[in-house]
Protein backbone atom coordinates (compact mmCIF):
# COMPACT_ATOMS: atom_id res chain seq x y z
CA UNK A 1 0.00 0.00 0.00
CA UNK A 2 1.57 3.13 -0.95
CA UNK A 3 -0.41 5.07 0.03
CA UNK A 4 0.67 6.17 3.25
CA UNK A 5 4.60 5.46 2.07
CA UNK A 6 7.22 8.26 1.96
CA UNK A 7 7.48 8.81 -1.47
CA UNK A 8 6.90 11.53 -4.94
CA UNK A 9 3.36 12.36 -5.16
CA UNK A 10 2.47 13.78 -8.78
CA UNK A 11 -0.45 15.63 -9.48
CA UNK A 12 -0.92 16.63 -13.66
CA UNK A 13 -2.60 19.97 -14.50
CA UNK A 14 -3.31 20.73 -17.74
CA UNK A 15 -4.87 24.21 -16.90
CA UNK A 16 -3.22 27.17 -19.71
CA UNK A 17 -6.12 30.19 -19.00
CA UNK A 18 -3.21 32.28 -16.79
CA UNK A 19 -2.15 32.58 -20.36
CA UNK A 20 -2.68 33.11 -23.25
CA UNK A 21 3.86 15.59 -18.92
CA UNK A 22 5.63 12.60 -19.07
CA UNK A 23 8.00 10.51 -16.79
CA UNK A 24 10.62 8.24 -16.63
CA UNK A 25 11.81 6.53 -13.15
CA UNK A 26 14.02 8.23 -10.53
CA UNK A 27 15.19 6.41 -7.81
CA UNK A 28 12.31 6.77 -5.27
CA UNK A 29 8.50 5.31 -5.30
CA UNK A 30 6.19 7.66 -7.81
CA UNK A 31 2.63 7.88 -6.82
CA UNK A 32 0.71 8.91 -9.85
CA UNK A 33 -2.45 11.22 -8.09
CA UNK A 34 -3.86 11.77 -11.50
CA UNK A 35 -4.74 15.11 -13.40
CA UNK A 36 -6.94 17.49 -12.47
CA UNK A 37 -9.82 18.34 -14.61
CA UNK A 38 -10.56 22.05 -14.99
CA UNK A 39 -14.28 22.77 -16.07
CA UNK A 40 -14.66 25.51 -18.24
CA UNK A 41 -15.79 28.61 -16.47
CA UNK A 42 -18.94 30.21 -18.55
CA UNK A 43 -19.04 34.28 -18.62
CA UNK A 44 -15.14 34.63 -17.69
CA UNK A 45 -15.36 38.19 -18.16
CA UNK A 46 -12.16 40.31 -17.31
CA UNK A 47 -11.99 41.62 -13.95
CA UNK A 48 -10.35 45.41 -14.22
CA UNK A 49 -7.36 44.13 -16.55
CA UNK A 50 -7.73 40.96 -15.14
CA UNK A 51 -8.15 38.08 -18.14
CA UNK A 52 -10.13 35.02 -17.34
CA UNK A 53 -9.68 35.59 -13.43
CA UNK A 54 -12.81 32.98 -11.97
CA UNK A 55 -11.29 29.97 -14.14
CA UNK A 56 -7.71 30.25 -12.78
CA UNK A 57 -9.11 31.27 -8.92
CA UNK A 58 -11.31 27.80 -9.28
CA UNK A 59 -8.36 25.82 -11.00
CA UNK A 60 -6.24 26.82 -8.08
CA UNK A 61 -8.32 26.28 -5.87
CA UNK A 62 -8.87 22.76 -7.09
CA UNK A 63 -5.35 22.43 -7.25
CA UNK A 64 -4.15 23.82 -3.42
CA UNK A 65 -6.59 21.11 -2.47
CA UNK A 66 -5.21 18.38 -4.10
CA UNK A 67 -1.61 19.64 -3.07
CA UNK A 68 -2.42 19.59 0.70
CA UNK A 69 -3.55 16.08 0.20
CA UNK A 70 -0.21 15.13 -1.32
CA UNK A 71 1.23 16.56 1.27
CA UNK A 72 -0.95 15.37 3.77
CA UNK A 73 0.32 11.76 2.91
CA UNK A 74 3.90 12.83 3.93
CA UNK A 75 4.64 12.85 -0.08
CA UNK A 76 7.19 15.21 -1.84
CA UNK A 77 4.65 16.83 -4.55
CA UNK A 78 5.42 17.16 -8.24
CA UNK A 79 2.75 19.35 -10.04
CA UNK A 80 2.90 19.17 -13.95
CA UNK A 81 1.36 22.43 -15.47
CA UNK A 82 0.12 24.19 -17.02
CA UNK A 83 0.76 27.68 -16.42
CA UNK A 84 2.56 29.45 -13.96
CA UNK A 85 -0.89 30.96 -12.42
CA UNK A 86 -0.90 27.35 -10.96
CA UNK A 87 1.79 28.32 -8.88
CA UNK A 88 -1.10 30.09 -6.65
CA UNK A 89 -2.77 27.04 -6.07
CA UNK A 90 0.16 24.76 -5.32
CA UNK A 91 1.99 26.94 -2.80
CA UNK A 92 -1.01 27.92 -1.42
CA UNK A 93 -1.85 23.91 -1.04
CA UNK A 94 1.56 23.32 -0.19
CA UNK A 95 1.84 26.50 2.69
CA UNK A 96 -1.58 24.81 4.59
CA UNK A 97 -0.02 21.77 5.19
CA UNK A 98 3.45 23.42 6.58
CA UNK A 99 4.03 26.40 8.90
CA UNK A 100 6.83 28.20 6.52
CA UNK A 101 8.24 27.54 3.07
CA UNK A 102 11.25 28.78 1.31
CA UNK A 103 9.86 29.36 -2.50
CA UNK A 104 12.96 29.17 -5.00
CA UNK A 105 11.99 30.60 -8.13
CA UNK A 106 13.77 29.93 -11.45
CA UNK A 107 12.12 31.72 -14.41
CA UNK A 108 13.18 34.18 -16.89
CA UNK A 109 10.10 36.43 -15.80
CA UNK A 110 9.37 37.61 -11.87
CA UNK A 111 5.95 36.78 -12.05
CA UNK A 112 4.99 39.44 -9.34
CA UNK A 113 2.76 41.78 -11.34
CA UNK A 114 0.43 43.21 -9.34
CA UNK A 115 -3.27 43.56 -11.07
CA UNK A 116 -2.72 46.81 -11.31
CA UNK A 117 0.51 46.75 -12.69
CA UNK A 118 0.42 43.94 -15.47
CA UNK A 119 0.67 45.02 -18.74
CA UNK A 120 -0.67 41.62 -20.28
CA UNK A 121 -3.30 40.93 -17.98
CA UNK A 122 -2.47 37.87 -17.65
CA UNK A 123 -2.12 36.17 -14.30
CA UNK A 124 0.77 34.06 -14.93
CA UNK A 125 2.37 37.06 -14.97
CA UNK A 126 1.17 37.57 -11.07
CA UNK A 127 1.34 34.96 -9.33
CA UNK A 128 3.79 35.80 -6.16
CA UNK A 129 1.77 39.61 -6.05
CA UNK A 130 -1.28 36.97 -4.35
CA UNK A 131 1.29 34.88 -1.96
CA UNK A 132 3.14 37.40 -0.61
CA UNK A 133 2.06 38.81 2.85
CA UNK A 134 3.67 42.36 2.01
CA UNK A 135 1.81 42.64 -0.89
CA UNK A 136 -1.45 42.03 0.30
CA UNK A 137 -2.90 45.56 -0.06
CA UNK A 138 -1.74 45.29 -3.77
CA UNK A 139 -4.87 42.30 -3.97
CA UNK A 140 -8.52 43.71 -4.92
CA UNK A 141 -11.29 41.40 -4.39
CA UNK A 142 -11.38 39.07 -7.18
CA UNK A 143 -14.88 36.58 -7.90
CA UNK A 144 -13.42 32.76 -7.12
CA UNK A 145 -10.24 34.10 -5.47
CA UNK A 146 -11.92 34.47 -1.89
CA UNK A 147 -10.31 31.13 -0.18
CA UNK A 148 -6.74 32.71 -0.68
CA UNK A 149 -4.79 33.76 1.96
CA UNK A 150 -1.15 35.22 1.41
CA UNK A 151 1.21 32.30 2.88
CA UNK A 152 4.59 33.68 1.81
CA UNK A 153 7.06 36.16 3.11
CA UNK A 154 9.50 38.23 0.98
CA UNK A 155 12.25 37.29 2.37
CA UNK A 156 11.61 33.68 1.72
CA UNK A 157 11.32 33.64 -2.09
CA UNK A 158 14.64 33.77 -3.87
CA UNK A 159 14.72 34.10 -7.68
CA UNK A 160 17.16 32.67 -10.38
CA UNK A 161 17.52 33.21 -14.18
CA UNK A 162 15.29 36.67 -14.37
CA UNK A 163 15.82 38.35 -17.63
CA UNK A 164 12.95 39.90 -18.34
CA UNK A 165 11.11 41.78 -15.42
CA UNK A 166 8.83 45.01 -16.12
CA UNK A 167 9.08 48.15 -14.36
CA UNK A 168 6.37 47.59 -11.88
CA UNK A 169 8.29 44.23 -10.79
CA UNK A 170 11.37 45.44 -10.47
CA UNK A 171 10.05 48.17 -8.20
CA UNK A 172 8.64 45.32 -6.24
CA UNK A 173 11.54 43.48 -5.87
CA UNK A 174 14.20 46.78 -4.79
CA UNK A 175 11.21 47.73 -2.56
CA UNK A 176 10.64 43.85 -0.66
CA UNK A 177 14.49 43.54 -0.91
CA UNK A 178 13.58 40.18 -2.61
CA UNK A 179 16.80 38.30 -3.13
CA UNK A 180 17.03 37.87 -7.09
CA UNK A 181 20.28 36.19 -8.91
CA UNK A 182 19.26 37.31 -12.86
CA UNK A 183 21.38 35.68 -15.54
CA UNK A 184 23.70 38.58 -14.98
CA UNK A 185 24.62 37.28 -11.24
CA UNK A 186 24.40 33.44 -12.84
CA UNK A 187 26.92 35.02 -15.52
CA UNK A 188 29.25 36.99 -13.11
CA UNK A 189 29.41 34.50 -10.34
CA UNK A 190 28.74 31.02 -12.11
CA UNK A 191 26.03 28.97 -11.32
CA UNK A 192 27.85 27.10 -7.73
CA UNK A 193 28.25 30.41 -6.08
CA UNK A 194 24.48 31.22 -7.01
CA UNK A 195 23.42 27.98 -5.32
CA UNK A 196 25.70 28.70 -2.36
CA UNK A 197 24.34 31.95 -1.54
CA UNK A 198 21.07 30.70 -2.63
CA UNK A 199 21.23 27.99 0.28
CA UNK A 200 22.68 30.88 2.68
CA UNK A 201 20.13 32.92 2.03
CA UNK A 202 17.16 30.19 2.46
CA UNK A 203 18.57 28.89 5.25
CA UNK A 204 19.97 31.80 7.34
CA UNK A 205 17.19 31.22 10.28
CA UNK A 206 15.48 27.74 10.58
CA UNK A 207 15.66 25.57 7.88
CA UNK A 208 12.34 25.51 6.15
CA UNK A 209 11.30 22.88 3.59
CA UNK A 210 11.54 23.99 0.23
CA UNK A 211 8.69 24.95 -2.56
CA UNK A 212 10.71 24.84 -6.27
CA UNK A 213 8.44 26.78 -8.74
CA UNK A 214 10.39 25.69 -11.89
CA UNK A 215 9.40 27.69 -15.47
CA UNK A 216 11.16 26.14 -18.28
CA UNK A 217 11.29 29.02 -19.78
CA UNK A 218 14.23 29.93 -17.45
CA UNK A 219 16.11 27.55 -19.96
CA UNK A 220 17.32 28.82 -22.91
CA UNK A 221 15.07 28.94 -25.66
CA UNK A 222 17.98 26.21 -27.51
CA UNK A 223 17.48 23.69 -24.78
CA UNK A 224 13.37 24.58 -23.92
CA UNK A 225 12.13 26.16 -27.17
CA UNK A 226 8.25 24.36 -26.41
CA UNK A 227 6.76 27.24 -24.22
CA UNK A 228 4.86 30.54 -24.36
CA UNK A 229 7.21 33.10 -24.25
CA UNK A 230 10.54 31.89 -24.93
CA UNK A 231 13.71 34.85 -24.18
CA UNK A 232 17.22 34.56 -25.01
CA UNK A 233 20.05 33.99 -22.68
CA UNK A 234 18.66 31.58 -20.47
CA UNK A 235 20.44 29.03 -18.27
CA UNK A 236 22.06 26.46 -19.81
CA UNK A 237 20.88 22.56 -19.78
CA UNK A 238 23.42 21.98 -17.08
CA UNK A 239 23.07 25.14 -15.02
CA UNK A 240 19.06 24.15 -14.55
CA UNK A 241 20.43 20.74 -13.71
CA UNK A 242 23.16 21.56 -11.38
CA UNK A 243 19.98 23.99 -9.43
CA UNK A 244 18.10 20.52 -9.16
CA UNK A 245 20.85 18.47 -8.10
CA UNK A 246 21.80 20.98 -5.42
CA UNK A 247 18.48 21.56 -3.80
CA UNK A 248 18.07 17.81 -3.63
CA UNK A 249 21.40 17.73 -1.66
CA UNK A 250 19.98 20.07 1.24
CA UNK A 251 17.08 17.17 1.85
CA UNK A 252 14.40 20.13 2.17
CA UNK A 253 13.02 19.90 -1.51
CA UNK A 254 9.27 19.56 0.02
CA UNK A 255 6.76 20.16 -3.72
CA UNK A 256 7.99 20.93 -7.01
CA UNK A 257 6.25 22.92 -9.97
CA UNK A 258 7.42 22.04 -13.13
CA UNK A 259 5.28 24.78 -15.38
CA UNK A 260 4.94 26.28 -18.80
CA UNK A 261 5.72 23.12 -20.65
CA UNK A 262 4.00 23.56 -23.83
CA UNK A 263 4.03 20.88 -26.26
CA UNK A 264 1.92 22.97 -28.74
CA UNK A 265 4.19 25.69 -28.84
CA UNK A 266 6.97 23.18 -30.56
CA UNK A 267 7.51 24.11 -34.04
CA UNK A 268 8.80 20.70 -34.54
CA UNK A 269 8.89 16.96 -33.20
CA UNK A 270 12.61 17.94 -32.12
CA UNK A 271 11.89 20.97 -30.09
CA UNK A 272 8.92 19.59 -27.95
CA UNK A 273 11.46 16.66 -27.30
CA UNK A 274 14.48 18.27 -26.23
CA UNK A 275 11.87 20.47 -24.06
CA UNK A 276 10.09 17.33 -22.52
CA UNK A 277 13.36 16.12 -21.88
CA UNK A 278 15.03 18.74 -20.18
CA UNK A 279 12.12 18.91 -17.65
CA UNK A 280 12.11 15.74 -16.94
CA UNK A 281 15.82 15.50 -16.52
CA UNK A 282 15.52 18.43 -14.45
CA UNK A 283 12.69 16.61 -12.18
CA UNK A 284 15.20 13.83 -12.11
CA UNK A 285 17.52 15.90 -10.34
CA UNK A 286 15.40 17.21 -7.72
CA UNK A 287 14.92 13.18 -6.61
CA UNK A 288 18.36 12.12 -6.53
CA UNK A 289 19.24 11.08 -10.12
CA UNK A 290 23.36 12.31 -9.78
CA UNK A 291 25.86 12.82 -13.41
CA UNK A 292 28.68 10.79 -11.59
CA UNK A 293 26.45 7.97 -11.13
CA UNK A 294 24.71 6.21 -8.70
CA UNK A 295 24.73 2.29 -7.25
CA UNK A 296 23.22 0.57 -4.59
CA UNK A 297 24.51 -0.02 -1.16
CA UNK A 298 24.14 -3.97 -1.62
CA UNK A 299 25.61 -3.51 -5.57
CA UNK A 300 27.35 -6.89 -6.31
CA UNK A 301 29.70 -6.93 -9.16
CA UNK A 302 28.79 -9.95 -12.15
CA UNK A 303 31.36 -12.79 -11.73
CA UNK A 304 33.78 -12.18 -14.81
C1 LIG B 1 4.85 39.52 -18.33
C2 LIG B 1 3.42 39.61 -17.83
C3 LIG B 1 5.25 35.71 -18.30
C4 LIG B 1 5.66 33.61 -18.48
C5 LIG B 1 5.29 35.37 -19.59
C6 LIG B 1 5.17 38.13 -18.81
C7 LIG B 1 4.99 37.07 -17.75
N1 LIG B 1 5.79 39.93 -17.30
N2 LIG B 1 5.48 34.59 -17.61
N3 LIG B 1 5.53 34.08 -19.67
N4 LIG B 1 5.93 32.34 -18.21
O1 LIG B 1 2.51 39.32 -18.60
O2 LIG B 1 3.21 39.96 -16.67
MN1 LIG C 1 -5.77 9.74 1.88
MN1 LIG D 1 6.76 31.87 -14.80
MN1 LIG E 1 8.55 32.59 -17.38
Amino acid sequence: DLHHHHCVGIIGAPFSKGQKALCASPGCVVKDYGNLTFEDVPNDEPVGRLKTPRAVGRASELLAGAVQEVKSHGNTCVMLGGDHSLAIGSISGHAASRHELSVLWVDAHADINTPSSTPTGNIHGQPLSYLIHELHSEIPIIPNFSWLKPCVAAKDVVYIGLRDVDPGEHYTLKYLGIKAFSMTEVDRLGIAKVMEQTCDHMFSKVKKPIHLSFDIDALDPSVSPATGTPVAGGLTYREGIYITEHICQTGLLSAVDMVEVNPKQGKTEDEIKSTVNAAVDLLLGCFGRVREGSHDPDYKMPNP
